[in-house]
């Protein structure tokens, strides 16, 4: 890109760059003094999520829509047998087998789908997505997301969790839940429109049966045509109690860039919180306008930029301040 990658890392880090670096390789300078943000631009948690963004800006490019993209995009990190935390390939909870949380959401017409604690399915955003689209229905859970993932052709690989949990109960280990990441990832269309997805296994050491924030829409994501879109990583029983991405989202329809939005969001749960509560809270966020951002708790924390142009893993904006 002729927009140099440093500038590109140095003015998001800062928070203070939105999208138009990209825009400039692409569009001229033009593009930055109507603040216009290169799109179709993708956004997503973790650096593993870079690898993510460039499978859903192909299905861009290639004509796919932006729900094309956001799941298939999320494939690539349900497939990615050495990522723990997100597919299959995931930590099990304390009883030993792996539950999965799922959502999708598309900002035109607000429509959502969710699945969560589905056992045994490849691909939970695709369940999630035909959830959305092949039933009346927002969210199924359990046995019942399976069984309508399994009838509905999704591939699977046999799980008997009633063995596994009676095993588990046995010697009754005292859950550790310790260890999670959580894909979530955003597009924000050539035409306007946006849609988001998450997926996750969860905290590692979960109770059976436990959800997290991930497949809860406007906790693990949120997704407003009118305004942007937000998708949360990190200890979701410390985002589910706030509403986080609504929130998030709500103040960038007040105006807010993305990274303020992220950030006034974390600022108000430590302020609600009891004073050294451990948070690992992250967020990332992109608007309407082409603007994009994140920001966290956690120091390890990076998020991944995608547009036409680029592709980035770019450092947690919280922690320059
Ligand atoms: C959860 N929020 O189940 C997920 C885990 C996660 O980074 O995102 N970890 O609580």
């Amino acid at each position: 890109m002729s927009m140099s990658r440093r500038k590109f890392v140095k003015g998001a880090a800062a928070g203070i760059l939105s999208t138009s670096a990209l825009a400039a390789s692409q569009r001229g300078a033009a593009a930055i003094n109507e603040g216009a943000g290169a799109t179709p631009l993708i956004v997503s948690t973790w650096p593993f999520g870079k690898k993510s963004n460039d499978a859903a800006m192909k299905v861009l490019v290639g004509g796919g829509s932006i729900l094309d993209a956001v799941e298939q995009g999320i494939w690539v990190a349900e497939n990615d047998a050495p990522n723990q935390s997100v597919g299959l390939g995931g930590k099990p909870n304390a009883a030993g087998f792996v539950q999965l949380d799922s959502c999708i959401m598309l900002g035109e017409g607000h429509k959502a789908g969710s699945v969560a604690g589905l056992e045994g399915i490849r691909h939970p955003i695709s369940a999630a997505r035909r959830v959305m689209e092949k039933t009346p229905h927002v969210m199924l859970v359990g046995e019942g997301a399976r069984i309508f993932a399994l009838e509905q052709g999704l591939e699977s690989i046999e799980v008997n969790s009633a063995e596994l949990l009676d095993r588990w109960r046995k010697d009754h280990p005292a859950p550790t839940p310790k260890g999670h990441d959580t894909i979530a990832l955003l597009v924000l269309g050539a035409d306007g429109h946006i849609a988001g997805g998450c997926s996750t296994s969860g905290l590692a050491g979960k109770l059976p049966g436990r959800v997290g924030d991930s497949p809860i829409l406007r906790s693990g994501l949120y997704v407003d045509d009118e305004a942007g879109a937000a998708g949360a990583t990190g200890v979701g029983e410390n985002v589910m109690r706030y509403c986080a991405t609504y929130q998030i989202v709500e103040f960038m329809r007040q105006g807010l860039h993305p990274v303020e939005a992220c950030q006034r969001t974390i600022d108000r749960i430590v302020r609600a919180e009891p004073p050294g509560r451990e948070l690992a809270i992250n967020f990332v966020a992109l608007d309407k306008k082409g603007r994009f951002g994140a920001a966290g708790t956690d120091t390890k924390f990076f998020y991944s930029v995608t547009t036409p142009s680029a592709s980035e893993v770019l450092p947690n904006p919280s922690l320059k301040k």
